[in-house]
């Protein structure tokens, strides 16, 4: 019934018991404008090989679900237009139809889950849109956290979120929300959102130690590891503060599946093209602490 297509990669890797780091395509089809998406999907999937583990992007293309993508099919969902963007709700039904769309943080979590992998890196998580309180604005990505398994390494969550309430959501739903060698819980393109993460760990083993505790404990969900994005590459938060303020008065009007994309598209154009560069330092900084956790589970578990 559900094909799941292996790369090559991925399905040797899977054969080895070797480490794997899942990958989310909504970040390539709806978070960054062609060609920075494919060189930014093809560096990340390079850190991950360097720091001695397989990337798996994952996509749904012609209604069937790729776990990895060869590089010619990577080349093609990059250029893509009108590309679905698949969370919980739509995954089945794009299955069902024969439909092409990328997978949001929600989605790839299911699907690396169902794949058997523990370990995913993005840039930041969807949350709680300011304003929700009368818009209801709420990403699938919090309650996928609280029962899907997996391990998601972000830069926090993306700083157009209303970051207090976000965090609210996350503890209200038993969610980990674990910042990575620092007390802060970081603003994606800052490295410091000024509001204290709930936890804090400074080793990836112990990381992988604490995903295994939640199974452990017969405990459903995954964490979230928060790891700021690198000191040379942040963009200050009076900075970014100013243009995501503008952006969100500029998208005005714009609702549901719509407003994370087009805030981050106004916000590239206000920033000329400075806050893609951090997205980008920050996802491949996300990567390569993904590999690392990902390879400690598995000498854990070896
Ligand atoms: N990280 C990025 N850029 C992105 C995303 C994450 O650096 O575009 C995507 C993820 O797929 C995430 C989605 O799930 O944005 C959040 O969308 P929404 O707010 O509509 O749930």
């Amino acid at each position: 019934m559900l094909e799941m297509r292996y790369s090559s990669e991925v399905a040797a890797a899977r054969g080895a018991g070797s480490p794997i780091v899942a990958l989310e395509s909504t970040i390539i089809t709806h978070g960054m404008p062609y060609p920075q998406n494919l060189n930014m999907a093809r560096q990340v999937e390079e850190d991950i090989h360097a720091a001695g583990a397989t990337p798996a992007t994952i996509a749904v293309l012609d209604g069937v679900l790729h776990i990895g993508l060869e590089p010619a099919r990577l080349e093609q969902l990059a250029q893509i237009d009108g590309a679905l963007k698949l969370s919980r709700a739509d995954l089945a039904v794009a299955l069902a139809t024969g439909a092409t769309g990328a997978t949001t943080v929600a989605a790839t979590m299911i699907c690396a889950a169902r794949a058997g992998i523990a370990v995913f890196a993005t840039g930041g998580i969807g949350g709680v849109h300011r304003g929700a309180e009368d818009s209801f604005d709420i990403s699938a990505d919090l309650h996928e956290l609280a029962q899907t398994p997996v391990t998601v390494v972000a830069a926090g969550a993306k700083a157009i979120l209303d970051l207090p309430k976000t965090l609210e959501v996350l503890e209200t739903l038993g969610v980990p929300v674990i910042a990575y060698g620092q007390s802060g819980f970081p603003a994606f393109w800052s490295r410091d959102s000024g509001l204290p993460a709930p936890l804090r760990m400074d080793d990836a083993a112990q990381i992988a130690r604490a995903h295994q505790m939640r199974a452990a404990l017969g405990l459903p969900g995954g964490q979230l590891i928060a790891n700021p994005i690198p000191q040379a590459d942040e963009i200050p938060r009076a900075v970014i503060d100013g243009w995501i303020a503008q952006a969100l008065d500029d998208c005005a009007g714009v609702a549901a599946k719509e407003v994370t994309p087009r805030l981050l598209a106004r916000i590239f154009e206000l920033s000329d093209g400075a806050s893609l560069t951090a997205n980008i330092a920050l996802v491949r900084n996300n990567a390569r602490l993904g590999a690392q956790i990902a390879r400690a589970l598995v000498s854990d578990t070896a």
